[in-house]
Protein backbone atom coordinates (compact mmCIF):
# COMPACT_ATOMS: atom_id res chain seq x y z
CA UNK A 1 0.00 0.00 0.00
CA UNK A 2 1.12 3.78 -0.83
CA UNK A 3 0.89 4.84 2.87
CA UNK A 4 1.02 8.70 3.91
CA UNK A 5 2.86 9.70 7.50
CA UNK A 6 1.16 12.50 8.38
CA UNK A 7 2.75 15.56 10.44
CA UNK A 8 1.32 18.35 12.61
CA UNK A 9 3.37 20.86 13.96
CA UNK A 10 2.55 24.19 15.70
CA UNK A 11 -0.91 24.68 16.99
CA UNK A 12 -2.44 25.68 13.92
CA UNK A 13 -1.13 22.34 12.54
CA UNK A 14 -2.33 20.52 14.90
CA UNK A 15 -6.03 21.78 15.06
CA UNK A 16 -6.52 21.52 11.20
CA UNK A 17 -4.32 18.26 11.96
CA UNK A 18 -6.98 17.03 14.20
CA UNK A 19 -10.11 18.18 11.68
CA UNK A 20 -8.60 16.44 9.29
CA UNK A 21 -8.68 12.78 11.01
CA UNK A 22 -12.64 13.66 12.68
CA UNK A 23 -13.61 14.00 8.64
CA UNK A 24 -11.86 11.41 7.06
CA UNK A 25 -12.30 9.26 9.98
CA UNK A 26 -16.13 9.51 9.49
CA UNK A 27 -16.03 9.00 5.66
CA UNK A 28 -13.82 5.65 5.82
CA UNK A 29 -16.60 4.60 8.91
CA UNK A 30 -14.03 4.79 11.24
CA UNK A 31 -15.22 5.38 14.78
CA UNK A 32 -13.75 7.35 17.83
CA UNK A 33 -12.64 4.07 19.15
CA UNK A 34 -11.03 2.68 16.37
CA UNK A 35 -13.24 0.06 14.93
CA UNK A 36 -14.44 0.04 11.67
CA UNK A 37 -18.37 0.40 11.43
CA UNK A 38 -19.18 1.90 8.17
CA UNK A 39 -21.82 0.83 5.07
CA UNK A 40 -19.16 -0.33 2.59
CA UNK A 41 -16.01 -2.27 1.93
CA UNK A 42 -14.91 0.42 -0.28
CA UNK A 43 -14.69 2.59 2.33
CA UNK A 44 -11.36 -0.35 3.80
CA UNK A 45 -9.85 -1.00 0.60
CA UNK A 46 -7.26 1.81 0.73
CA UNK A 47 -7.48 2.59 4.98
CA UNK A 48 -3.29 1.52 5.02
CA UNK A 49 -2.69 4.46 3.19
CA UNK A 50 -3.49 6.38 6.71
CA UNK A 51 -4.01 4.69 9.02
CA UNK A 52 -1.98 1.91 11.08
CA UNK A 53 -3.97 -1.66 12.12
CA UNK A 54 -3.20 -2.32 15.77
CA UNK A 55 -4.76 -5.59 17.30
CA UNK A 56 -8.34 -6.40 17.33
CA UNK A 57 -8.80 -4.69 13.83
CA UNK A 58 -8.68 -1.50 15.12
CA UNK A 59 -7.50 1.53 12.80
CA UNK A 60 -5.05 4.24 14.27
CA UNK A 61 -3.97 7.53 12.44
CA UNK A 62 -0.25 7.12 11.52
CA UNK A 63 0.69 10.48 12.79
CA UNK A 64 2.96 12.68 14.19
CA UNK A 65 1.87 15.83 16.29
CA UNK A 66 4.33 18.08 16.95
CA UNK A 67 4.66 21.07 19.24
CA UNK A 68 6.55 23.45 21.34
CA UNK A 69 3.75 23.58 23.54
CA UNK A 70 2.39 21.36 26.10
CA UNK A 71 -1.18 22.77 26.08
CA UNK A 72 -1.21 20.78 22.62
CA UNK A 73 -1.98 17.49 23.87
CA UNK A 74 -5.36 18.29 25.50
CA UNK A 75 -5.80 19.92 21.68
CA UNK A 76 -5.66 16.64 20.14
CA UNK A 77 -7.06 14.93 22.55
CA UNK A 78 -10.07 16.40 23.59
CA UNK A 79 -12.06 16.42 20.15
CA UNK A 80 -14.77 14.08 19.43
CA UNK A 81 -11.93 11.66 18.10
CA UNK A 82 -9.06 13.11 20.18
CA UNK A 83 -9.48 8.62 21.93
CA UNK A 84 -7.94 7.83 18.69
CA UNK A 85 -4.73 9.93 18.92
CA UNK A 86 -2.39 7.75 21.22
CA UNK A 87 -0.18 9.59 23.44
CA UNK A 88 2.56 7.99 21.69
CA UNK A 89 1.95 10.21 18.70
CA UNK A 90 2.96 13.47 20.28
CA UNK A 91 5.89 14.93 21.47
CA UNK A 92 5.61 17.82 23.04
CA UNK A 93 8.59 20.07 25.42
CA UNK A 94 8.05 23.63 26.56
CA UNK A 95 5.43 26.08 26.72
CA UNK A 96 5.83 27.77 22.96
CA UNK A 97 7.89 29.81 21.16
CA UNK A 98 6.49 33.04 21.66
CA UNK A 99 6.31 33.61 18.33
CA UNK A 100 9.76 33.21 17.62
CA UNK A 101 10.43 31.68 14.39
CA UNK A 102 14.70 31.62 15.82
CA UNK A 103 13.55 29.42 19.00
CA UNK A 104 11.48 27.08 16.75
CA UNK A 105 14.17 26.74 14.00
CA UNK A 106 17.34 26.82 16.35
CA UNK A 107 16.90 26.67 20.43
CA UNK A 108 13.82 24.71 21.72
CA UNK A 109 13.05 23.15 18.22
CA UNK A 110 16.47 21.18 18.51
CA UNK A 111 15.53 19.84 22.00
CA UNK A 112 12.24 17.72 20.03
CA UNK A 113 13.77 17.15 16.65
CA UNK A 114 15.71 13.81 17.89
CA UNK A 115 12.08 12.76 19.31
CA UNK A 116 10.31 13.88 16.66
CA UNK A 117 12.25 12.02 14.16
CA UNK A 118 12.16 8.84 16.07
CA UNK A 119 8.65 8.71 15.82
CA UNK A 120 8.08 9.70 12.48
CA UNK A 121 11.04 7.03 11.78
CA UNK A 122 8.81 4.49 13.73
CA UNK A 123 6.05 5.13 11.45
CA UNK A 124 8.05 5.32 8.51
CA UNK A 125 9.62 1.87 9.43
CA UNK A 126 6.09 -0.47 9.94
CA UNK A 127 5.00 0.62 6.23
CA UNK A 128 4.77 -0.87 3.14
CA UNK A 129 5.78 1.54 0.55
CA UNK A 130 5.91 4.88 2.08
CA UNK A 131 4.46 7.63 -0.28
CA UNK A 132 5.39 10.66 1.42
CA UNK A 133 4.55 13.18 4.39
CA UNK A 134 1.48 15.33 4.72
CA UNK A 135 2.75 18.02 7.08
CA UNK A 136 0.22 20.81 8.22
CA UNK A 137 1.52 23.79 9.81
CA UNK A 138 1.22 28.07 10.01
CA UNK A 139 3.50 29.49 8.56
CA UNK A 140 2.99 32.51 11.03
CA UNK A 141 3.59 30.46 14.29
CA UNK A 142 7.11 30.06 15.47
CA UNK A 143 6.41 26.40 15.84
CA UNK A 144 4.48 26.02 12.64
CA UNK A 145 7.32 27.69 10.77
CA UNK A 146 10.43 27.63 12.87
CA UNK A 147 10.30 24.12 13.78
CA UNK A 148 8.39 22.91 10.95
CA UNK A 149 11.19 24.06 8.77
CA UNK A 150 13.58 22.26 10.74
CA UNK A 151 11.62 19.27 10.72
CA UNK A 152 10.85 19.98 6.95
CA UNK A 153 14.71 19.93 6.26
CA UNK A 154 15.17 16.64 8.07
CA UNK A 155 13.07 14.87 6.16
CA UNK A 156 14.21 15.72 3.08
CA UNK A 157 17.47 14.66 4.07
CA UNK A 158 16.56 11.27 5.57
CA UNK A 159 13.55 10.60 2.77
CA UNK A 160 15.23 12.26 -0.61
CA UNK A 161 12.93 10.21 -2.71
CA UNK A 162 9.56 10.07 -0.61
CA UNK A 163 7.20 13.26 -1.49
CA UNK A 164 6.46 15.85 0.94
CA UNK A 165 3.28 17.75 0.89
CA UNK A 166 2.55 20.84 3.08
CA UNK A 167 -0.91 22.31 3.96
CA UNK A 168 0.62 25.88 5.02
CA UNK A 169 -0.92 28.32 6.56
CA UNK A 170 -0.15 31.96 5.41
CA UNK A 171 -0.64 35.02 8.11
CA UNK A 172 -3.31 37.91 6.29
CA UNK A 173 -2.43 41.14 8.07
CA UNK A 174 -6.10 41.47 8.34
CA UNK A 175 -6.18 38.76 10.75
CA UNK A 176 -3.21 38.62 12.30
CA UNK A 177 -2.27 39.17 15.90
CA UNK A 178 1.03 38.84 15.39
CA UNK A 179 3.56 41.20 14.72
CA UNK A 180 6.59 39.33 13.68
CA UNK A 181 4.50 37.14 11.65
CA UNK A 182 6.35 38.69 8.64
CA UNK A 183 9.44 37.46 9.44
CA UNK A 184 8.48 33.62 9.94
CA UNK A 185 6.84 33.25 7.24
CA UNK A 186 9.23 34.65 5.10
CA UNK A 187 11.69 32.73 6.89
CA UNK A 188 9.35 29.21 6.65
CA UNK A 189 8.64 29.83 2.75
CA UNK A 190 12.42 30.06 2.32
CA UNK A 191 12.75 26.58 3.75
CA UNK A 192 9.60 25.50 2.07
CA UNK A 193 10.69 26.01 -1.41
CA UNK A 194 13.52 24.39 -0.83
CA UNK A 195 12.43 20.55 0.66
CA UNK A 196 8.44 20.75 -0.23
CA UNK A 197 7.34 18.66 -3.06
CA UNK A 198 3.91 20.47 -3.13
CA UNK A 199 3.20 23.32 -0.90
CA UNK A 200 -0.45 23.75 -0.62
CA UNK A 201 -1.28 27.37 0.78
CA UNK A 202 -4.36 29.10 2.23
CA UNK A 203 -4.89 32.14 4.43
CA UNK A 204 -7.38 33.27 6.96
CA UNK A 205 -8.16 36.49 5.63
CA UNK A 206 -9.04 34.46 2.22
CA UNK A 207 -11.04 32.16 4.13
CA UNK A 208 -12.56 34.42 6.09
CA UNK A 209 -14.01 36.31 2.82
CA UNK A 210 -15.69 33.07 1.80
CA UNK A 211 -16.97 33.01 5.04
CA UNK A 212 -18.64 36.02 5.25
CA UNK A 213 -18.94 36.69 1.44
CA UNK A 214 -20.26 33.41 0.07
CA UNK A 215 -21.42 31.01 2.99
CA UNK A 216 -22.94 33.77 4.10
CA UNK A 217 -21.88 33.46 7.88
CA UNK A 218 -22.04 36.87 9.70
CA UNK A 219 -19.20 36.12 12.25
CA UNK A 220 -17.24 33.00 11.06
CA UNK A 221 -14.82 31.95 13.48
CA UNK A 222 -12.09 30.33 13.64
CA UNK A 223 -14.08 26.67 13.40
CA UNK A 224 -15.47 27.43 10.16
CA UNK A 225 -12.33 28.29 8.62
CA UNK A 226 -10.72 24.94 9.97
CA UNK A 227 -13.56 23.35 8.49
CA UNK A 228 -12.92 24.95 5.05
CA UNK A 229 -8.92 24.28 5.37
CA UNK A 230 -9.88 20.23 6.01
CA UNK A 231 -12.83 19.95 3.24
CA UNK A 232 -9.49 20.96 1.01
CA UNK A 233 -7.53 18.25 2.49
CA UNK A 234 -10.37 15.61 2.75
CA UNK A 235 -10.82 16.45 -0.97
CA UNK A 236 -7.26 16.54 -2.24
CA UNK A 237 -6.88 12.99 -0.69
CA UNK A 238 -9.81 11.49 -1.55
CA UNK A 239 -8.50 9.43 -4.42
CA UNK A 240 -5.43 8.42 -2.46
CA UNK A 241 -8.07 7.15 0.19
CA UNK A 242 -10.51 5.33 -1.93
CA UNK A 243 -10.20 3.34 -4.98
CA UNK A 244 -11.63 5.69 -7.85
CA UNK A 245 -12.14 5.35 -11.88
CA UNK A 246 -9.16 7.43 -12.11
CA UNK A 247 -7.03 7.75 -9.40
CA UNK A 248 -4.06 9.88 -8.60
CA UNK A 249 -1.33 10.19 -5.68
CA UNK A 250 1.14 12.38 -4.54
CA UNK A 251 3.66 11.49 -6.97
CA UNK A 252 1.47 11.78 -10.07
CA UNK A 253 0.13 15.29 -8.28
CA UNK A 254 3.91 16.37 -8.61
CA UNK A 255 4.96 15.45 -11.63
CA UNK A 256 2.04 16.71 -13.66
CA UNK A 257 2.13 20.18 -11.44
CA UNK A 258 5.64 21.38 -10.59
CA UNK A 259 7.62 22.06 -14.22
CA UNK A 260 10.48 23.63 -12.62
CA UNK A 261 11.80 22.50 -8.79
CA UNK A 262 10.83 25.13 -6.40
CA UNK A 263 7.59 26.38 -8.39
CA UNK A 264 5.71 23.90 -6.29
CA UNK A 265 2.88 26.26 -4.40
CA UNK A 266 -0.46 25.32 -5.07
CA UNK A 267 -3.84 27.78 -4.69
CA UNK A 268 -6.94 25.45 -3.50
CA UNK A 269 -10.55 25.90 -4.56
CA UNK A 270 -13.59 23.82 -3.50
CA UNK A 271 -16.66 23.54 -4.80
CA UNK A 272 -19.45 23.20 -3.77
CA UNK A 273 -18.70 25.63 -1.02
CA UNK A 274 -20.33 24.06 2.29
CA UNK A 275 -20.07 25.40 5.67
CA UNK A 276 -19.93 23.80 8.90
CA UNK A 277 -23.00 21.07 8.79
CA UNK A 278 -24.92 22.73 5.93
CA UNK A 279 -26.02 21.62 2.19
CA UNK A 280 -24.88 23.15 -0.87
CA UNK A 281 -27.39 25.85 -1.64
CA UNK A 282 -26.92 25.76 -5.74
CA UNK A 283 -27.92 22.63 -7.92
CA UNK A 284 -24.79 20.77 -8.80
CA UNK A 285 -23.03 19.53 -12.45
CA UNK A 286 -20.28 18.93 -13.69
CA UNK A 287 -20.19 21.59 -15.54
CA UNK A 288 -21.12 24.12 -12.82
CA UNK A 289 -18.08 22.67 -10.88
CA UNK A 290 -15.55 23.22 -13.46
CA UNK A 291 -16.82 26.80 -13.76
CA UNK A 292 -17.04 27.90 -9.95
CA UNK A 293 -13.60 26.07 -9.50
CA UNK A 294 -12.06 29.11 -11.53
CA UNK A 295 -14.01 31.47 -9.68
CA UNK A 296 -11.72 33.79 -7.60
CA UNK A 297 -14.49 34.09 -4.41
CA UNK A 298 -13.60 30.23 -4.32
CA UNK A 299 -10.37 30.52 -4.15
CA UNK A 300 -8.40 29.91 -0.23
CA UNK A 301 -5.49 32.17 -1.05
CA UNK A 302 -5.68 35.73 -1.68
CA UNK A 303 -5.01 36.18 -5.33
CA UNK A 304 -6.26 37.33 -8.13
CA UNK A 305 -6.05 34.70 -10.88
CA UNK A 306 -6.26 37.00 -13.66
CA UNK A 307 -3.40 38.87 -12.58
CA UNK A 308 -1.09 35.52 -13.66
CA UNK A 309 -1.73 32.71 -15.51
CA UNK A 310 -1.97 28.68 -14.82
CA UNK A 311 1.24 27.18 -15.10
CA UNK A 312 -0.45 23.61 -14.29
CA UNK A 313 -3.50 22.34 -11.95
CA UNK A 314 -5.37 19.55 -11.01
CA UNK A 315 -8.51 18.44 -10.19
CA UNK A 316 -10.82 15.62 -7.73
CA UNK A 317 -13.91 15.17 -8.62
CA UNK A 318 -16.09 13.15 -6.46
CA UNK A 319 -19.28 11.36 -7.19
CA UNK A 320 -20.53 9.65 -9.39
CA UNK A 321 -19.43 11.14 -13.07
CA UNK A 322 -18.60 9.86 -16.25
CA UNK A 323 -14.70 11.21 -16.73
CA UNK A 324 -15.90 11.91 -20.25
CA UNK A 325 -18.52 15.02 -18.89
CA UNK A 326 -15.17 16.09 -16.92
CA UNK A 327 -13.00 15.87 -19.61
CA UNK A 328 -15.23 17.86 -22.29
CA UNK A 329 -16.13 20.40 -19.00
CA UNK A 330 -11.85 21.33 -18.27
CA UNK A 331 -11.81 21.55 -22.16
CA UNK A 332 -14.71 24.03 -22.77
CA UNK A 333 -13.11 26.24 -19.72
CA UNK A 334 -10.07 25.91 -21.49
CA UNK A 335 -10.91 26.24 -25.18
CA UNK A 336 -12.88 29.43 -23.82
CA UNK A 337 -10.69 31.37 -21.55
CA UNK A 338 -6.53 30.44 -23.33
CA UNK A 339 -5.53 33.58 -21.95
CA UNK A 340 -5.84 32.16 -18.38
CA UNK A 341 -3.65 29.42 -18.94
CA UNK A 342 0.13 29.19 -19.92
CA UNK A 343 0.42 28.42 -23.40
CA UNK A 344 3.69 26.81 -23.94
CA UNK A 345 1.79 23.97 -21.26
CA UNK A 346 0.04 21.67 -23.66
CA UNK A 347 -3.01 19.60 -21.12
CA UNK A 348 -2.53 21.63 -18.22
CA UNK A 349 -5.23 20.12 -15.84
CA UNK A 350 -4.56 17.15 -14.80
CA UNK A 351 -8.17 15.16 -13.47
CA UNK A 352 -9.15 12.23 -11.00
CA UNK A 353 -12.33 10.63 -10.02
CA UNK A 354 -13.30 9.23 -6.72
CA UNK A 355 -16.69 7.89 -6.67
CA UNK A 356 -17.46 8.31 -3.17
CA UNK A 357 -18.86 11.70 -2.47
CA UNK A 358 -18.29 13.77 0.41
CA UNK A 359 -21.13 13.87 2.87
CA UNK A 360 -24.15 15.84 2.47
CA UNK A 361 -23.95 16.42 -1.47
CA UNK A 362 -23.78 14.61 -4.05
CA UNK A 363 -20.61 15.46 -5.99
CA UNK A 364 -18.08 17.98 -5.68
CA UNK A 365 -14.57 19.32 -6.69
CA UNK A 366 -11.23 20.23 -5.09
CA UNK A 367 -8.90 22.15 -7.18
CA UNK A 368 -5.13 22.93 -6.68
CA UNK A 369 -3.65 25.72 -8.88
CA UNK A 370 0.01 26.48 -9.80
CA UNK A 371 -0.84 30.21 -11.18
CA UNK A 372 1.95 32.48 -11.53
CA UNK A 373 -0.53 35.00 -9.53
CA UNK A 374 0.91 33.16 -6.37
CA UNK A 375 3.76 36.41 -6.48
CA UNK A 376 1.03 38.17 -5.24
CA UNK A 377 1.08 36.52 -1.74
CA UNK A 378 5.01 36.23 -1.83
CA UNK A 379 5.12 40.14 -2.42
CA UNK A 380 3.05 40.77 0.06
CA UNK A 381 5.08 38.85 2.80
CA UNK A 382 8.19 40.10 1.41
CA UNK A 383 6.90 43.71 1.49
CA UNK A 384 6.28 43.66 5.12
CA UNK A 385 9.18 41.42 6.15
CA UNK A 386 11.26 44.39 4.32
CA UNK A 387 9.51 47.10 6.55
CA UNK A 388 10.30 45.75 9.35
CA UNK A 389 14.06 44.78 8.68
CA UNK A 390 14.22 48.20 7.08
CA UNK A 391 13.91 49.34 10.75
CA UNK A 392 15.72 46.06 11.72
CA UNK A 393 12.53 45.65 14.03
CA UNK A 394 12.05 42.74 16.64
CA UNK A 395 15.27 40.94 15.05
CA UNK A 396 17.22 40.75 18.68
CA UNK A 397 14.61 38.45 19.46
CA UNK A 398 15.63 36.41 16.85
CA UNK A 399 19.61 37.37 16.88
CA UNK A 400 19.68 36.14 20.40
CA UNK A 401 18.32 32.85 19.65
CA UNK A 402 21.70 32.36 16.96
CA UNK A 403 20.43 33.74 14.08
CA UNK A 404 22.47 36.33 12.49
CA UNK A 405 20.99 39.42 10.23
CA UNK A 406 22.77 37.70 7.26
CA UNK A 407 19.82 34.94 7.58
CA UNK A 408 17.65 37.46 7.07
CA UNK A 409 18.73 39.24 4.31
CA UNK A 410 19.22 35.39 2.53
CA UNK A 411 15.79 34.03 3.33
CA UNK A 412 14.81 37.47 1.12
CA UNK A 413 16.53 36.92 -1.79
CA UNK A 414 15.58 33.41 -2.16
CA UNK A 415 12.21 34.40 -1.87
CA UNK A 416 12.11 37.48 -4.52
CA UNK A 417 14.35 35.16 -6.78
CA UNK A 418 11.12 32.70 -6.76
CA UNK A 419 9.24 35.83 -7.44
CA UNK A 420 11.56 36.21 -10.47
CA UNK A 421 11.06 32.88 -11.44
CA UNK A 422 7.32 32.51 -11.50
CA UNK A 423 7.38 36.00 -13.57
CA UNK A 424 9.79 34.54 -15.83
CA UNK A 425 7.18 31.58 -16.60
CA UNK A 426 4.58 34.17 -17.21
CA UNK A 427 3.99 36.11 -20.11
CA UNK A 428 3.68 39.40 -17.92
CA UNK A 429 1.11 41.57 -18.83
CA UNK A 430 0.76 43.34 -15.33
CA UNK A 431 3.70 43.58 -13.74
CA UNK A 432 6.99 45.55 -15.32
CA UNK A 433 8.61 44.79 -11.85
CA UNK A 434 9.92 42.02 -9.58
CA UNK A 435 10.47 43.90 -6.84
CA UNK A 436 8.21 43.53 -3.88
CA UNK A 437 5.22 45.41 -2.70
CA UNK A 438 6.42 48.07 -0.12
CA UNK A 439 3.79 47.51 3.52
CA UNK A 440 0.13 49.02 2.59
CA UNK A 441 0.40 48.25 -1.31
CA UNK A 442 -1.34 45.03 -2.74
CA UNK A 443 -3.40 45.02 0.74
CA UNK A 444 -6.55 45.32 -1.00
CA UNK A 445 -8.43 43.69 -3.47
CA UNK A 446 -7.46 47.12 -6.22
CA UNK A 447 -6.23 46.38 -9.80
CA UNK A 448 -3.22 47.70 -10.53
N1 LIG B 1 -6.85 28.72 10.12
C1 LIG B 1 -6.28 28.70 11.31
N2 LIG B 1 -5.27 29.54 11.59
C2 LIG B 1 -4.71 29.49 12.81
C3 LIG B 1 -5.16 28.57 13.80
N3 LIG B 1 -4.41 28.74 14.91
C4 LIG B 1 -3.52 29.72 14.62
N4 LIG B 1 -3.69 30.18 13.35
C5 LIG B 1 -2.91 31.20 12.65
O1 LIG B 1 -1.55 30.80 12.77
C6 LIG B 1 -0.70 31.88 13.13
C7 LIG B 1 -0.13 31.60 14.50
O2 LIG B 1 0.41 30.34 14.50
P1 LIG B 1 0.16 29.21 15.60
O3 LIG B 1 -0.08 27.94 14.86
O4 LIG B 1 -0.84 29.64 16.61
O5 LIG B 1 1.58 29.19 16.26
P2 LIG B 1 2.51 27.94 16.58
O6 LIG B 1 2.87 27.26 15.33
O7 LIG B 1 1.89 27.14 17.66
O8 LIG B 1 3.83 28.67 17.09
P3 LIG B 1 4.10 29.49 18.46
O9 LIG B 1 4.32 30.88 17.98
O10 LIG B 1 5.32 28.85 19.00
O11 LIG B 1 2.90 29.30 19.34
C8 LIG B 1 -1.58 33.08 13.07
O12 LIG B 1 -1.46 33.61 11.76
C9 LIG B 1 -2.98 32.57 13.30
O13 LIG B 1 -3.94 33.40 12.66
C10 LIG B 1 -6.23 27.69 13.48
O14 LIG B 1 -6.70 26.84 14.24
N5 LIG B 1 -6.73 27.80 12.21
MG1 LIG C 1 1.84 27.54 19.74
Amino acid sequence: MREIVVVQVGNCGNVIGSKFWELISDEHGIEPDGVWRGNTRLQLERIEVYYAEGRKKRYFPRCACLDIDQAITSAVQSGPYGRLIDSNNIVTKGDGTGNNWARGYYTDGLELVQPSLDLIRRHCESTDCLQGFQLSQSLGGGTGSGFGSLILQKLSEEYPDRIINTYSVIPSIMVSTVVVEPYNCVLGLNVLMETASEAICMDNEAMNDICTKTLKISFPTIRDVNHLICSVMTGVTACFRFPGQLNTDLRKIMTNMVPFPRLSFFTPSLVPLMSRGSKPYYKISVPSLVQNMFDSSYNMCRIDPRHGKILTAAAVFRGRMSPRQVDQALLAVQDKNAMWFAEWVPNNIKSAICDIPPRGTRMSATFICNNTAITETLRRQVGRFRSLLKKKAFIHWYTGEGMEEKDFIDAETNVVELITQYVQYQEDKHRSTMEPAEEGENENDDDE
